[in-house]
């Protein structure tokens, strides 16, 4: 890794860090040794005077010209110096009209003075590789970035800031203590260093062990607000499962008539419902059909369901439940589901006290998809679905990354390793394996143990410019 390093402070490197496509503005970013002669090349100061004249982080206004001395554009030109930028090189970064030509001409002309084109997120890699930010950190700003709720944005600027990392960074520093002590005992066992008996070492291994479960309990929650909840609607024909998807949606999104077997394909919608993204199918009635179309419909139902995280079973709540709503019912056995009894306003066949088995005690909701009366009820249930008790994101730390997940579970693992080999009194060389393979997982979570094959992996999902 130190030769990376190395090679990332000769180089400088430019981007256009704004999207590209009309706007009132444009950056682009220099960033490295040669950034501010780079700068000084292609912007010249209303005053006359040199970028490096200014005090550092002073926006300059002036224009930049092209090799023939033509004027390219008006512009605002700002020099922050290494280590107080974001990469933690020295930056110019130069703020032009947001037009695509104005941009690429500025950003060939930082070519021509000596930069190369930035890869795919390697301005936050640099500000990781500078020992700016951590890995978790530079991953939360493409978290911060690709957010789609407020929730998830607080998580991942929780992120940025460094309070998983800390945690992290925590939980393995206790492990390293164990080894260290471990490491003495092997050393010099004549010393007898008494406290670290087997006791000792369940007990912090142990510990650890808790505050890695405790940060994999909100997992789910992370990853839902980053990813979107999975959801499915299914049910018989004309319940109203459509008339539901429309409801959420305040729009007329799918055909609803009083035909059953309308809904012939799946339709899918990503939208916030109290605050929780959410992409929705709403699906094909299920039932048996002699229609071809119709039953390539059900058979996606199925398969829908089969991907969804959450499965609403909608029940229609004028009737009586028939045997086609008790199949259905069976398909949602041991997966997470909510039961919605649809046409409240219709009045109740109490189709309720008709739910047994596993069913009695399962979460109901009745409304009405068609005045939307009991449509807050369906939202707050959503809400304690995800967030647990409460209804809103609690102050604690959600893990949001696949990738940190998996890690925190190996992790685990290599701890409960350790705990049954110390349990079962084998020689410290084997205990110490496991632990040092735990505390591993966790330094690959914040990059203080990682390979560069993986850092490389991680930033080129960033985009151009980040
Ligand atoms: N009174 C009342 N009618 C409703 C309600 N929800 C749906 N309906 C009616 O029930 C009928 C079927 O509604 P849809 O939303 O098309 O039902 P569906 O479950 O999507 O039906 P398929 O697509 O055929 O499986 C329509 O005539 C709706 O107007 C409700 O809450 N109250
Ligand atoms: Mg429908």
């Amino acid at each position: 890794m130190e030769n990376t390093a190395k090679q990332y402070q000769e180089e400088t490197i430019s981007a256009v860090c704004t999207a590209l496509g009309e706007g009132a503005i444009g950056i682009i970013r220099i960033s490295g040794e040669n950034a501010l002669a780079a700068g000084e090349a292609i912007f010249k100061a209303a005053s006359g005077r040199k970028l490096a004249d200014y005090p550092v982080n002073t926006l300059v206004y002036g224009h930049v010209y092209d090799a023939d001395g033509s004027m390219v554009d008006e512009v605002m030109a700002v020099y922050m110096r290494g280590p107080h930028s974001y990469t933690a090189e020295d930056v110019v970064e130069i703020q032009c009209h947001g037009g695509v030509r104005s941009l690429q001409k500025i950003l060939s002309l930082s070519y021509a003075a000596g930069a190369r084109p930035a890869e795919p997120g390697e301005f936050t890699k640099r500000a990781f590789l500078n020992g700016r930010i951590d890995l978790v950190q530079a991953e939360a700003v493409m978290d911060i970035i690709k957010s789609r709720s407020d929730a998830a944005l607080k998580v991942a600027v929780r992120q940025q800031e460094g309070q998983l990392s800390s945690e992290v960074r925590g939980l393995r520093k206790e492990l390293l203590d164990v080894i260290v002590n471990l490491e003495a005992v092997i050393d010099y066992p004549e010393d007898d260093i008494e406290e670290m008996t087997f006791a000792s070492v369940l007990d912090s291994v142990n510990k650890t062990a808790e505050g890695v479960n405790k940060l994999l309990a909100n997992a789910h929650t992370g990853k839902i607000l980053r990813e979107g909840l999975r959801v499915a609607i299914i049910g018989k024909p004309n319940v109203g499962k459509s008339s539901f998807l429309n409801c959420l949606l305040k729009e007329d999104r799918a055909i609803v008539s009083e035909y059953a077997g309308t809904t012939r394909d799946v339709i899918e919608e990503q939208f916030l419902l109290g605050g929780i993204p959410i992409v929705l199918a709403d699906t094909a009635g299920i039932r048996e059909t002699e229609d071809y179309v119709e039953r390539i419909g059900v058979e996606k139902s199925r398969r829908i369901l089969n991907e969804a995280e959450l499965a609403i079973v909608v029940l229609d709540g004028s009737a009586l439940l028939s045997e086609e709503d008790f199949e259905i019912l069976e398909l949602v056995k041991g997966r997470s589901y909510v039961i919605i009894i649809n046409k409240s306003d219709l009045g109740s066949a109490n189709i309720k006290n008709s739910l047994n088995g596993e069913f009695k005690n399962a979460p109901v909701i009745e409304l009405s998809a068609k005045t939307g009366a009991g449509l807050d009820v369906f939202t707050g249930w959503l809400q304690k679905f995800v967030y647990g008790s409460d209804k809103h994101l609690g102050d604690g730390i959600y893990v949001q990354n696949a990738r940190h997940e998996n890690l925190l579970k190996n992790s685990l693992a290599s701890m409960q390793d350790a705990l049954s080999a110390a349990e079962a009194q084998m020689p410290y060389d084997c205990i110490m394996i496991d632990l040092r393979n735990a505390a591993g997982f966790l330094g690959e979570i914040t990059g203080d143990t990682v390979r560069d094959e993986i850092i490389n992996e991680i930033f080129s999902k960033f985009c151009i410019g980040k």
